[in-house]
């Protein structure tokens, strides 16, 4: 009998907190959402009663396959005008749901491990992929100051997550993101492209037949 190895089996909810060097300014704190995501997915069931997750379309015109809605005072939404944040919620013409109280002090606990003191989130993008859903690589630059960092959980689902340079053909490295798992991004790394491979079909006990992103960011 190990009492170690078996309060911290492979179940992803039952590991214990650790952080990993991502890049300069980059951690991955494994686990860190994982004794307060009941909680999260609780409240994430109350935003989604006044603004359901949609599919949005790009300024190219095509419909993403991740579905998203947001929670806070400014809200990320994409349509054939182009990015960017708005206070509205466009299918519902009323102001985003506040963002829950369990939200903010996850990401600040989170933001605060990685070096950001102090960060208070306005913006929160929900993000949900279902069995092959994926996010091309990107930059995420529409938000007003580049100093504050992005604190990004991973709820239900494994998925792999792509970590690029300064550059759309810079080389990436693969990152299993799993259930409970909060990747925070800042300083030198706040500008690096990054992308998620096509969610793999699986079943969680938490979420069922998907993965939630919560992305938090101060956009004003
Ligand atoms: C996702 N995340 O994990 C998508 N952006 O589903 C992002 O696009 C992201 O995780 C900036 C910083 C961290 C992220
Ligand atoms: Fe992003």
């Amino acid at each position: 009998m190990q009492p170690t190895a078996d309060l911290f089996a492979a179940d992803d909810a039952a590991r214990a907190p650790a952080i990993e060097a991502l890049a300069p300014g980059a951690i991955v704190w494994r686990g860190g959402a994982a004794s307060c995501s009941a909680d999260l997915l609780a409240d994430l069931q109350q935003v989604l009663g006044a603004a359901p997750f949609r599919h949005l379309v790009t300024p190219g015109g095509f419909r993403m396959s991740v579905a998203m809605t947001n929670c806070g005072a400014l809200g990320w939404v994409s349509d054939t005008r182009g990015y960017r944040y708005d206070a509205i919620d466009p299918d519902s013409d009323r102001a985003w749901p506040a963002m829950p109280p369990s939200f903010v002090d996850l990401a600040a606990r989170a933001a605060a491990q990685a070096g950001y003191p102090g960060f208070r989130p306005d913006a929160c993008l929900v993000n949900r992929y279902e069995p092959g859903a994926r996010l091309s690589l990107h930059q995420d630059r529409n938000e007003r100051d580049f100093r504050a960092p992005i604190v990004s959980v991973s709820l239900g689902l494994p998925a792999v997550f792509l970590f690029g340079g300064g550059q759309r053909s810079d080389p990436t490295t693969r990152v299993l993101l799993r259930h409970g798992d909060v990747a925070i991004w800042g300083g030198p790394s706040r500008l690096r492209y990054h992308g998620v491979l096509a969610l793999k079909d699986g079943e969680h006990a938490a979420t069922g037949r998907c993965r939630i992103n919560l992305t938090f960011r101060c956009a004003a």
